[in-house]
């Protein structure tokens, strides 16, 4: 299985994308770019959500047509994603025509084939989440209705409406929860088994009346009706690797899809998608990579806490794309949510970046030029340091293959720490040839960048064209081949930032 498909959340676009959503869409381009780097056949797929209730009273709050809005906002992200080396390979929007094309013959199919009817509803819904909660799901706030993640009253709504039979699925799911490791970390597998044994499957609500949501895909046999924007968002990923344009490319990266996710998603793209894909006789993912929230002070970035770190302010004060990828990979964790702050992203950066990776890199190159004239020719490499950085590629390979990128660059960084100690303990400066000192420190250099390559593919470009290697597949690294190393240039990668105190 040589394919590698990936994806993101599509981002709702009622706002510039965030701090937040650059999280999880820098680790899917890590991912992406790792795969790649092992010469795996790789399609990566972001985009906007762009139907539903929620854009639609976006547009009217600024007096524009919410296709303005959705064009504008495309043009936005694209720019952010493009800021940030985002090698997406495609931008799917979901006012796409091919894209609403497959989300109304997946409703006919599904309708078609019984899973699909028509009833009455009534309950309470969330805008901001484009969802009902149902009681026990909702927290009550002087005996009104709130909503738990945005903390607004939720409005009370009754219709009739179209059904998908969720609650047919609950064997399936909670076999494939248990059994297949598709939910990764497991503890949320768990966490929506448990909630499936506790509260049982209901059947959902999958159309809006068009005169309560009208900017959405209408339901192609009743057109007083709009399909739920959940229905439709989800379907993105398969119309995104050309389940209806192209059959045979969208098997070839299916049998392989990730999904990245955060944890406030986790039930629509496990409960929801699998029994939609089941429904549809399309095969499960094979992972969906779930992630825990940023926070500041406690509270979950985003734009209802009001909390925002901007990705202009975090591009600027970490001189560009490299900086910030850096930091939101090391600071990223699935499990538990992440306390962010300048303070914090300041010493990652400096300590980390600056001082570690940028300083050997500069000093190594420095000394090469001075000493050597920049030509370092192959040497045994340190038997020591060899065995170190053996070690460290493993490892570092074996968690990258986990998905574990914090752990796969905490690695990298010890190894690098351990460079620079070489260098304090061998005093190359001191010798007249310090050929087998530098060689060995250059292939350390060598195996961090291109591990690195994946989190900060500009800085590991240009210290690989400085100093003569090839950013080539890690896991065929071998030490001790180079012939040769040639260096023009020592760079400072990363310049320091001032150390600021907490926002
Ligand atoms: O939910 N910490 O879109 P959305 C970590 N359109 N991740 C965060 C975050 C934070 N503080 N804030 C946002 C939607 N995210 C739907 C998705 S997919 C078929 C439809 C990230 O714009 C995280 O990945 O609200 C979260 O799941 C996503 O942004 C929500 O983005």
């Amino acid at each position: 299985m040589n394919t590698f498909y990936i994806t993101t959340p599509i981002y709702y676009p009622n706002g510039p994308p965030h701090i937040g959503h650059a999280y999880t869409t820098v680790y899917a381009d890590v991912l992406a770019r790792f795969a790649r780097l092992l010469e795996k056949d790789v399609f990566f797929l972001t985009g906007n959500d762009e139907h539903g209730l929620k854009i639609q009273r976006f547009a009217e709050k600024l007096g524009k047509t919410p296709k303005e809005v959705v064009d504008e906002m495309a043009t936005v992200y694209r720019d952010y994603w493009l800021r940030l080396n985002i090698s997406y390979d495609y931008f799917i929007r979901t006012t796409d025509s091919v894209h609403e094309k497959v989300v109304m013959d997946s409703f006919r199919k599904l309708y078609e084939k019984g899973y699909v009817y028509k009833d009455k509803y009534g309950g309470f819904y969330c805008v901001e989440c484009e969802k009902y909660y149902l009681p026990g799901e909702y927290v009550e706030v002087e005996g009104k209705p709130y909503c738990p993640i945005h903390n607004k009253p939720l409005e009370y709504l009754e219709e009739e409406t179209y059904y998908f039979k969720l609650s047919e699925f609950k064997d399936f799911l909670l076999q494939v929860l248990r059994n297949d490791k598709i939910v990764y970390p497991e503890e949320y597998s768990l966490e929506v088994t448990s909630r499936i044994e506790k509260e049982g499957l209901r059947d959902i609500s999958i159309a809006r009346p068009v005169e309560r949501v009208s900017w959405g895909v209408k339901v192609p046999f009743d057109p007083s009706y709009v399909i739920y924007v959940w229905f439709d968002a989800l379907l993105n990923y398969i119309t995104g690797a050309g389940y209806a344009t192209d059959p045979s490319r969208f098997e070839k990266y299916w049998v392989n899809v990730h999904h990245v996710v955060g944890k406030d998603i986790l039930w629509f793209h496990t409960a929801v998608w699998f029994s939609i894909l089941k429904a549809l006789d399309i095969p499960l993912p094979k992972k969906v990579l779930v992630h825990a929230f940023l926070i500041n002070k406690g509270l979950k970035i985003g734009k209802s806490a009001g909390n925002v770190i901007s990705i202009d302010d975090l591009l600027s004060r970490y001189n560009g794309p490299d900086g910030v990828r850096y930091i939101l990979s090391r600071v990223f964790n699935m499990s538990k949510d992440s306390e962010v702050s300048f303070e914090l992203m300041d010493a990652i950066y400096n300590d980390e970046l600056a001082d570690t990776y940028g300083n050997l890199v500069r000093r190594v190159g420095a000394l090469a030029m001075k000493k050597l004239k920049g030509k370092i020719y192959r040497r045994e490499v340190d038997k020591k340091l060899n065995e170190q950085i053996t070690l460290r590629l493993n490892t570092y390979l074996e968690r990258m293959g986990n998905y574990d990128v914090p752990g796969a660059i905490i690695e990298i960084m010890e190894l690098l720490r351990e460079g620079n100690a070489y260098v304090n303990n061998t005093r190359p400066w001191e010798k007249e040839d310090p050929s087998k000192e530098l060689y060995s420190l250059l292939e350390l250099i060598r195996v961090s960048t291109i591990t690195l390559a994946p989190v900060i593919p500009n800085a590991a470009s240009k210290v690989a064209e400085e100093f003569g290697f090839r950013i080539e597949n890690p896991a065929r690294v071998q030490l001790g081949v180079l012939e040769r190393y040639n260096i023009r240039n020592a760079p400072i990668l990363f310049k320091k930032v001032m150390p600021q105190q907490s926002t």
